[in-house]
């Protein structure tokens, strides 16, 4: 069988999950780091120049949240059925709006005035409540479910959760996951499953 090898910076970010999946269902790859200056030199050769790109039983897979849920059908990390699946889905997206309100490329649509200074500690601060607001919604979430996105059951929400909370914090410039008793402990919990924990043990150390 081919080899698998999952290509990336050297960082958590959009990869992170996919390592997770991939060390939970003991799944033997290779985790190419790319320095971002050099990721010029091999664009040409990525299906959109862009990474994370999974190299997974001789094909090539790209865009993150496509390979999340291919591998969480592959590694039954879904749940038991369309309506498991759509739950798992939004908290993964409701992950991403977090991030999203924190991204510094809106520069199309920002006005004179949150360009100044006092804009973009206006622009922050409601950046902050906004992401506030989401991470609520999904401590919530794992209130109603006992502590897993889908209740009694591990899914890919959970390792979506897991491995973005490091690059979401430093997106954000202080723990926004702070007070979050039921968020931290499903972060816990999955980095203490002994694949995981075997997994970041020999990771090398990244800045977030
Ligand atoms: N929609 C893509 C976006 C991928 C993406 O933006 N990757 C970034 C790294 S996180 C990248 O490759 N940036 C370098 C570039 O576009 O030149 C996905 O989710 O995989």
């Amino acid at each position: 069988m081919s080899k698998t090898k999952l290509t990336y910076f050297g960082v958590t970010g959009r990869a992170e999950p996919i390592r997770y999946m991939l060390a939970y269902a003991g799944v033997d790859f290779e985790d190419v780091t790319v320095h971002r200056a050099d990721l010029l030199k091999i664009k040409h050769d990525l299906p959109l120049g862009e990474v994370p790109v999974l190299e997974f039983e001789g094909k090539t897979l790209y865009q993150s949240q496509a390979i999340y849920r291919f591998l969480a059908k592959r590694f039954n990390l879904e749940g038991n059925d369309e309506w498991d699946a759509y739950w798992c889905d939004v908290a993964v997206q409701t992950i991403v709006d977090v991030g999203l309100a924190f991204r510094r490329d809106r520069g199309w649509e920002k006005t004179e005035k949150e360009k100044s200074e006092t804009g973009a500690i206006a622009e922050h601060a409601s950046a902050l409540a906004k992401a506030a607001y989401f991470v609520d919604k999904l401590e919530s979430q794992l209130e109603k479910n006992d502590g897993h996105f889908l209740k009694g059951k591990l899914s890919y929400a959970d390792f979506y959760l897991a491995g973005s909370i490091s690059i979401l914090n430093f997106q954000a410039g202080e723990n926004i996951f702070a007070n979050k008793p039921r968020l931290n402990a499903l972060k816990e919990k999955i980095e203490n499953l002994p694949a995981i924990r075997a997994y970041l043990e020999k990771r090398p150390a990244v800045k977030y």
